[in-house]
């Protein structure tokens, strides 16, 4: 199922990060147009409902520090995520069936280092993280020590693959801004299992 190669013209070469036992991690610049990226940006910041989670964390609840939301592949899509899904799934020559949707409001949102849950995922699939919005820098790190550590700017349009056994082996997080930064949302494409169901 896994196919990492591009179809057709790429505006910028992608950069391998990682390549090995630990898993695939590839970041493709570039891959939607700036008037996409605008477009979509604006269709999801004003017209998706935004969830504001609240989750237990040791004897509390804490606000999640940024806005969420999900949607089932199989179900109807909102017009700029079914654009956004079909232009990533035939440039990586994959299909995804699941989207998780992040919105860092500003530099105070944030993700903390996590791997995605591989028992919600379709066995070592990959996951595809397309950006919109202002650039956010995401902290990439292995589990194993000495830890490996990649800092990457994740730039409007692009997109970063994690593939193999990646969830296995690697975290990732976006921390908290020192500068004044705008607003991201970030666009998670899985392969969730189902019953009867192949992607
Ligand atoms: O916003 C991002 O690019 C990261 C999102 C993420 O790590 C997640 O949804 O699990």
């Amino acid at each position: 199922m896994e196919q990492l190669s591009l179809i057709g013209p790429a505006p910028s070469a992608a950069r391998t990060l990682v390549d090995d036992a630990s898993g695939r991690i590839v970041y493709q610049p570039e891959l939607v147009p700036a008037p996409e990226c605008a477009a979509w940006f604006a269709a999801l910041r004003d017209g998706i409902e935004w969830q504001h989670e609240r989750r237990p964390m040791y004897d509390r609840m804490v606000d999640v520090p940024r806005l969420t939301a999900g949607f089932d592949c199989t179900g109807p899509l909102p017009p700029a995520i079914a654009a956004a899904k079909q232009l990533v799934e035939a440039r990586m020559g994959l299909r995804f069936n699941s989207v998780g949707l992040n919105f860092y409001r500003d530099g105070n949102d944030s993700v903390a280092m996590h791997n995605d849950r591989t028992a919600e995922l379709l066995p070592r699939s990959p996951v595809a993280l397309l950006s919109l919005g202002e650039t956010r820098v995401m902290r990439i790190q292995s589990k194993a020590r000495p830890r490996r550590a990649i800092k990457l700017a994740l730039e409007a349009g692009s997109l970063l693959l994690m593939a193999g056994a990646a969830q296995e082996h690697w975290e990732h997080g976006i921390p908290k801004a020192r500068e004044p930064v705008g607003a991201r949302i970030s666009l998670a494409f899985r392969q969730r299992p189902r019953a009867n169901e192949t992607v």
